[in-house]
């Protein structure tokens, strides 16, 4: 069965100030519709990979046929990681980690706002298009890294860090540039406006159950 498009969990004008509902509208019906019909398209000539899930599919980017293994990477990864982004944000979000979580990023980074400083210090650095997370190690230590174009900690061998992911920052122009033009900056900060920190708490949880 192909995969879906999720639609968004609350109106695309929900997290307006801090992202416009033109850009939310965009980002989702097209930009994240386009990986998804590009997924499943490539998957229509590998039937053996039918009903695996997707994390599975790019958890193990080494089972998928090499003539399409990079547009599952790619497309695979653009759906996951869209998919995981508009959950993580919402209405009347924003704040701070409480509880489990909290502690976690307090012990791991001194404290909450130096944390927001190194996320958004990666969201910087990243050149190009890419993705910045909170992740959970396979030790179940806190780790803050980035990734390139639709990478994704998931990607075991492929990237740098593998972890699962508590939170995820899209750092692509088309996640800002409507609003914030050239100013990733500023999107980065106003971005903390949107997080739901009780849904992080529960990819958290989870992941380090
Ligand atoms: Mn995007």
């Amino acid at each position: 069965m192909p995969f879906e498009l999720p639609a968004l969990p609350y109106p695309a004008t929900a997290l307006e100030p801090n992202i416009d509902a033109r850009t939310m509208e965009i980002h989702h019906d097209k930009h994240h519709a386009t990986y998804l019909a590009n997924l499943n398209k490539a998957l229509e000539s590998a039937p053996e990979l039918a009903g695996k899930p997707l994390c599975a599919l790019i958890g193990d980017l080494a089972s998928v046929p090499d003539a399409i293994r990079g547009t599952v990477r790619n497309n695979g990864g653009g759906h996951w990681n869209h998919s995981f982004f508009w959950t993580l944000m919402g209405p009347n979000a924003g704040g701070a980690p409480t509880g489990s979580l909290g502690d976690a990023i307090t012990k791991s980074f001194g404290s909450f706002a130096e944390f927001q400083e190194k996320f958004e210090a990666a969201g910087l650095a990243r050149f190009g298009s890419g993705w910045v997370w909170l992740c959970v190690k396979p030790d179940k230590s806190l780790c803050l890294c980035s990734t390139p174009n639709q990478d994704n900690p998931l990607m075991a061998g492929v990237v740098e860090c593998t972890g699962t992911p508590v939170i995820g920052c899209d750092v692509w122009e088309h996640a800002y540039y409507l609003n914030y033009q050239n100013r990733r900056a500023d999107y980065l900060k106003a971005w903390w406006n949107t997080v739901s920190w009780a849904a992080a708490k529960k990819n958290y949880d989870a992941a380090v159950a």
